[in-house]
């Protein structure tokens, strides 16, 4: 299979980090959503990542829906989001307001990114600004009161991949922790998971996404 998009996305790189912890072999296209974006629409036509091209050439795309079609292939008793019940919801709620928090990032890159200086709202970056940090907030408390080893359970679910994959790229992007580190607990969660072979092979290198 080939995953296309780069890591320094939390939703391509949280499906990465979970076929490596599936043991899914695939091959990586390290395409821009900038710069690779005519590319990237021959296989998704909305031009985002991730999209997934298997091996009889039909294309996934949605991160969520990617990893659904992972979970529902995985050897049993393996699948990375819990089938049922409190903890399936539970998980599901962590990876809510993860990915919620990451989308309110990604608002504000691109109004930098792809929008000149004179066109930019700062109310607007400001309103993402205040969401994306009342999601960290949220989400440190959760782990908070999780506590143990991992967010559900006594092994990684894709609660612990998602909240991973979201706090490192608003680390690495947006510098959240500037003056000193505001989500302890969910920052401990994450270097627990960063520290795994399955994480720390798909790091992001970090370049600003090019406008068109
Ligand atoms: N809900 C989507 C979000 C994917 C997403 O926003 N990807 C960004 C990269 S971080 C993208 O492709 N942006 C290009 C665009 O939307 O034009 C998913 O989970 O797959």
């Amino acid at each position: 299979m080939i995953l296309i998009g780069m890591f320094d996305s939390p939703f391509v790189r949280r499906v990465a980090v979970s076929m490596n912890l599936l043991r899914v072999p695939f091959e990586h296209r390290n395409w821009s959503v900038g710069k690779d974006f005519e590319l990237i629409r021959q296989f998704n036509p909305l031009g985002r990542v991730p999209a997934l091209v298997q091996a009889d050439g039909d294309t996934l795309i949605e991160s969520a829906a990617i990893l659904d079609f992972l979970d529902e292939n995985a050897a049993l008793g393996h699948a990375l989001l819990p089938r049922s019940g409190e903890a399936r919801r539970e998980a599901l709620r962590i990876m809510a307001i993860a990915v919620g928090g990451a989308e309110k990032a990604v608002a504000q890159i691109y109004e930098t990114a792809f929008r000149p200086a004179e066109k930019r709202y700062r109310p607007w970056v400001e309103r993402c600004h205040t969401q994306m940090h009342a999601a960290l907030a949220e989400l440190d408390r959760l782990c908070q009161v999780r506590g143990g080893e991992w967010l559900i359970g006594n092994r990684i679910t894709q609660a612990d991949v998602t909240a991973t994959c979201v706090y490192t790229f608003l680390s690495e992007a947006l510098d959240i922790n500037r003056d000193a580190v505001m989500y302890p607990a969910l920052s401990a969660v994450a270097a627990r998971c960063e520290a795994l072979p399955e994480f720390r092979s798909v790091k992001a290198e970090w370049v600003a996404p090019a406008g068109p």
